[in-house]
């Protein structure tokens, strides 16, 4: 920290908390107890001094007059947000004696459910004192399936953990397919790198139904249909076969089932993967020569092309790719998808699933709607949210306001700023944002781990996660030791120290310094000698472990389950197939409430091609209306032929209450899940738009 500076102005380090590949490490300035500046820390190599448009201004947040700043109880209807202020006393002691008559009531403890997402990546404020309470008090558990968990189970399955390229390495890439993801938007120090690599003479190729600000930058740009990228990359395997650009001796050593997955490719000739994925064959074909030629070549694949019925196949198939060819052998080869499997986090010990009571079910939160109106035994008594906004993210969101409305659901919800499902909450906490909490950071994109010190005091009432449920245990008489420890002592127990990658990983140096690197090499190869973390140790093409689930072992195309393919009947009133990726000024719902980043979004957007928008007799800036049998909501029409003919496209995510209409694109998402992983399907929709 620069010495020179005045005994009151100090410099703190944090880590960004947001749900963003990047964790950037911040320097927040603090001026006699406020804080003044927040950028990023120019010695983090991936953050490299650069913040993102919102996180440069993360005092907006921390500053906002929009701030819950005390624990208020409901006065209004549920829905209406209308409440009073109430103490804290009176806040928990209202929420642990309604947990614990439901927990002695016929119904148990599993009437309870925990709802949290990723509002903070914390390992601490994320996913530790919460889940040790919820352990304890014998709540159902919660399947966190609403982003990832698809394309995960796809990669694992292939790659066998969340390993993969390190970012810092695509500036050496020569090829870098950019599949399924906007990092304009989602992943900026990765596109730095990918930027960097082309000053460099490399080719930078887009895979995305919508030429994104990503693919407008990129050399090529494919734009297949949504959900049909296991097709286009079984098809890119078809010719690398045909074509012998395959790695025979890497693939004779590393991987399992090659001749399984031969036959699969077989039968994906470009004809047949061009008709599918809506792409003329010979961009199939040169797309896999380009593949096959270069070295190194890499993928960043990401979680937009996931979000379809066959998800996992979609993220497995492309898992095979850098095996067949030996792209992994290059340290700036391979591909990334998530790089959170490097960290050996010690998940057991922050979150004690050794304490959990009896048996609980698990529900899963990507059908949060179903989950809360359905009949079911026991019924949803009680739910607690933090860390995420369901009646905003949530999958057909008329459903999950109908359940979060039901009178006799007890709601508990720990906010920073009030929320559409803010509004329904029975008992409404002040949470504390990153400048005002302790945690630990790893990360999903690059290899560091990092600290993130409080740099000014809470404000009004507000109180950080951990906080809470250390008094809510108080209160309901768990007396086990862990339930004492402190933000510190969790810190302490973030990593497995024993784990060869874990050197640097002591919380007393995090502390001091801000940020360790993995202890793994600086050019990281992962599998550059195999080494795969599969039952195998191999690159598993077929997985016994899939066969042994009941899935297919060999990665195939599962078409969307709404296409013009797959259901005819559907797509003749609902003709297009609709995605809403994130918004590059929004971080899912967050941010979308402060007055400077709605600004620069303007307002809920739909993208329409020039022949669609025709077709319905559409103009730019018409209001339409977006709908399919689930519902409905409006956004202004921006015709472009940045939308392929036949998907519509708008950013997302808006605050359902700050948008026209009272809705947002989860309006006419869908609750059904993908192939593999149980996760939400939020590209695999068809709709219809007509003039509002
Ligand atoms: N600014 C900003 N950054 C974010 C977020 C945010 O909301 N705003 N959200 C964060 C979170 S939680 C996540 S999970 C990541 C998500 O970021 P990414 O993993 O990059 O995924 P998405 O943004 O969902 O989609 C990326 C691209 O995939 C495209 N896409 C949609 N369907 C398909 C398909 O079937 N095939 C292919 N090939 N492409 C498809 C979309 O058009 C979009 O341009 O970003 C994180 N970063
Ligand atoms: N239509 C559509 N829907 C989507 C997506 C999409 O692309 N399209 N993307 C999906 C994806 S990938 C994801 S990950 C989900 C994300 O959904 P969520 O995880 O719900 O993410 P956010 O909308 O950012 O909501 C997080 C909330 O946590 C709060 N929060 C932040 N920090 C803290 C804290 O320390 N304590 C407490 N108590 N609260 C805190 C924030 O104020 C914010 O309101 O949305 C999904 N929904
Ligand atoms: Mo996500």
């Amino acid at each position: 920290m620069p010495a020179a500076l005045p005994p009151e102005r100090v410099v703190v380090r944090g880590a960004c908390p947001h749900d963003c590949p990047d964790t950037c490490a911040m320097l927040v300035t603090v001026l006699n107890g406020r804080a003044v500046e927040v950028r990023g820390a120019p010695d983090h190599p991936p953050t490299g001094g650069v913040l993102c448009t919102k996180v440069a201004r993360y005092l907006e947040r921390t500053y906002s007059d929009q701030r819950v700043l005390h624990p208020m109880k409901r006065v209004g209807r549920k829905g209406e947000g209308k409440f009073v202020r109430i103490g804290w006393d009176e806040a928990l002691d209202t929420v642990a004696t309604r947990f614990r008559a439901i927990a002695a009531s016929p119904h148990g403890p599993q009437a309870i459910l925990p709802y949290s997402y990723a509002g903070t990546m914390g390992l601490l404020q994320s996913s530790s004192m919460d889940r040790r309470f919820f352990h304890r008090l014998g709540a159902s558990l919660l399947d966190r399936t609403i982003c990832a968990t698809a394309g995960k189970a796809g990669w694992v399955a292939t790659v066998g953990a969340a390993i993969g390229t390190d970012v810092l390495q695509f500036a050496n890439s020569k090829l870098i397919l950019i599949w399924g993801s906007n990092p304009i938007a989602s992943n900026l120090h990765f596109w730095t790198r990918a930027q960097e690599a082309k000053r460099r003479g490399a080719k930078l190729v887009a895979i995305d139904p919508w030429r994104s600000a990503t693919a407008e930058k990129c050399h090529q740009h494919l734009a297949p249909l949504p959900g049909t990228d296991a097709a286009l990359a079984l098809g890119m395997m078809h010719v690398l076969i045909a074509e012998d650009f395959v790695d025979h001796d890497y693939v004779a050593r590393y991987t399992l089932g090659y001749d399984a997955l031969a036959a699969r490719a077989a039968q994906y000739p470009p004809a047949r993967v061009a008709a599918i994925c809506g792409l003329p064959a010979d961009a199939i074909v040169g797309l896999a020569r380009d593949y096959g030629r270069s070295r190194p070549a890499a993928i960043r694949l990401n979680y937009g092309l996931q979000r379809h019925a066959g998800g996992g196949h979609a993220v497995r198939a492309i898992a095979c790719l850098p095996a067949l060819v030996g792209a992994w052998r290059d340290a700036a080869g391979g591909a990334l998808l998530s790089s959170s499997g490097t960290y050996p986090v010690d998940s057991a010990a922050l979150e004690r699933p050794d304490l959990i009571a009896g048996q609980p079910r698990t529900l899963n939160m990507s059908t949060i709607g179903d989950v809360l109106l359905d009949v079911r035994d026991p019924p949803v008594d009680a739910i607690y949210v933090y860390n995420s906004n369901p009646v905003a993210v949530a999958p057909e969101s008329a459903k999950v306001a109908a359940g979060f409305a039901r009178e006799d659901l007890f709601c508990v919800v720990h906010e920073i700023f009030r929320t559409d499902t803010a509004d329904y909450a029975d008992i409404l906490l002040p949470a504390t944002t990153q400048l005002e909490q302790l945690d630990v950071h790893h990360s999903y994109g690059h290899l560091y781990a990092q600290a993130n010190l409080p740099s000014i005091a809470p404000l009004g009432e507000a109180k950080p996660n951990t906080e809470v449920f250390r008094l809510l245990a108080a209160r309901m008489g768990f007396a086990d030791d862990c339930f004492g420890d402190s933000d510190d002592d969790l810190a302490r127990q973030a990593f497995r120290r024993d784990d060869p990658r874990a050197t640097h990983l002591d919380w007393d140096t995090l502390r001091t310094r801000g940020f360790a690197r993995l202890d793994v090499p600086a050019d990281y190869a992962p599998f550059a000698h195999g080494g795969f973390p599969t039952p195998s140790g191999r690159c598993e093409f077929h997985s016994a472990a899939l066969a042994a689930q009941g899935f297919d072992p060999v990665p195939d195309f599962v078409p969307p389950r709404e296409s013009a393919a797959s259901n005819p009947e559907l797509a003749r009133r609902f003709p297009l197939a609709f995605i809403s990726p994130p918004a590059r000024n929004f971080l899912n719902s967050s941010f979308a409430n402060l007055p400077a980043f709605v600004a620069e979004e303007q307002a809920p957007q739909l993208a329409l091609h020039p022949d669609d928008a025709a077709a319905r007799a559409l103009v730019d800036g018409d209001e339409v209306r977006i709908r399919n049998d689930r519902g409905s909501f409006t956004a202004r029409l921006r015709v472009t032929d940045r939308a392929r003919r036949g998907v519509a496209v708008a950013s997302s995510i808006w605050w359902k209450k700050l948008a026209p209409g009272g809705a947002n694109a989860n309006a006419v998402t869908s609750q059904a899940l993908t192939d593999f992983g149980r996760a939400a399907t939020f590209y695999d929709c068809l709709v219809e738009v007509e003039r509002a």
